[in-house]
């Protein structure tokens, strides 16, 4: 039934495309005669790695995209860093970041960042249930309040093949498992985003097995790495980028790292994850990045650095090895399964 629809991941002029296929539709684009005003977003969104032509100016995204949420918690930036972890490219700029997400919620492009300032921080209730001793819901002002604040960089890895660079400040995700006590029985920690279709117009396609869905086993939500954002760029997260709680594990493709949480349930069976409803053939439970094993519509060999055009040469586990390649390691699974 999937086949009726876009696919996912070309709407949004997937980065993957090749050069010489999306120059072939800017032609065609301007023989049809369209003037650049009218297709402002298709022929924005095929712009070699300038991702913002969507928008009123400059090359490098636009600043006006740039509205830190003012909330109770803003007292708590900016955080120290922790320069544990350290990267091998510059920083994206922010107002790239800020101006090209992938939301699904607000639209299946990635000029979603205006229309997610529709939604509303405060209040907002997480809850943190399944296998744990007591259930908990808390305003997510009073869990920020908790946790040990403190500032990551990090590379993000899109399964579309592009990459960015993003300083976030959270907390370990190891950090909320322990203020949730999970029971023996819990195996893996399932994470919910809202829902709310009067505020995501998103949420009304029906064809999306809504909401976005993600899961960690426990062992993965428990290593070093697995980061809870509530900030980006030494402030409150934009909502574009899934304020007030957002999951980020850079070793895996970007669809892992949920946005805008609202439920922590700990649970015995293995989350059925949005993509992996939608499209399972595609997009699997594991989605570790690997660069020997390709999408199966494109290469996950190399990617494109957004802000820069640069195609680079994609790591194993997104340079992450070191740190989480033994929870794979007596894994008896076929590469299409763990890399996926
Ligand atoms: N709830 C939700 N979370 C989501 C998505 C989404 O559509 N909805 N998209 C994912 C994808 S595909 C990517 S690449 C990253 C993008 O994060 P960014 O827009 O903050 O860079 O968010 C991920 N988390
Ligand atoms: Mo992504």
């Amino acid at each position: 039934m999937w086949i009726k629809h876009k696919p996912p991941w070309e709407l949004p002029e997937s980065e993957a495309t090749p050069e010489s296929v999306w120059r072939g539709r800017r032609q065609i684009i301007k023989s049809l005669g369209f003037g650049a005003a009218a297709f402002g977003l298709l022929a924005g969104a095929c712009r070699e790695g300038v991702p913002n032509k969507l928008f009123k100016s400059g090359a490098q995204g636009d600043k006006e995209a740039i509205i830190v949420p003012n909330v109770l918690w803003s007292d708590q930036f900016p955080a120290e860093r922790n320069n544990t972890y350290q990267l091998d490219r510059e920083l994206t700029p922010e107002a790239v970041n800020a101006t090209y997400n992938n939301f699904y919620e607000f639209g299946s492009h990635k000029t979603i960042w205006e229309d997610a300032q529709a939604l509303s921080l405060s209040p907002w209730k997480i809850t943190i249930d399944g296998m744990v001793t007591r259930e908990k819901s808390l305003d997510v002002d009073e869990l920020i309040r908790r946790m040990p604040l403190e500032e990551r960089l990090y590379r993000l890895r899109c399964v579309e093949a592009w990459s960015m660079t993003i300083p976030w400040t959270g907390f370990p995700l190891a950090e909320l498992i322990k203020f949730a006590e999970p029971t023996s029985q819990a195996r893996y920690l399932r994470m919910e985003t809202f829902m709310d279709k009067d505020v995501a117009p998103g949420q009304t396609q029906s064809w999306y097995p809504w909401p976005y869905v993600e899961g960690l086993t426990l062992e993965e939500a428990s290593n070093e790495l697995a980061l809870i954002a509530v900030g980006t760029y030494g402030h409150v997260a934009l909502k574009q980028h899934g304020a007030p709680l957002r999951l980020v594990v850079p070793w895996k493709y970007g669809f892992k790292s949920v946005k805008s949480i609202t439920h922590f349930t700990f649970t015995d069976k293995r989350p059925v994850s949005f993509w992996e409803q939608s499209q399972g053939s595609e997009y699997k439970f594991w989605a570790n990045v690997n660069p020997e094993v390709p999408h199966p519509r494109w290469s996950q060999a190399s990617e494109k650095i957004l802000h820069t055009g640069e195609r680079v040469p994609t790591q194993i586990y997104n340079g992450y090895a070191e740190q989480v390649a033994h929870l794979y390691k007596d894994m008896n699974l076929p590469d299409e399964d763990l890399y996926r």
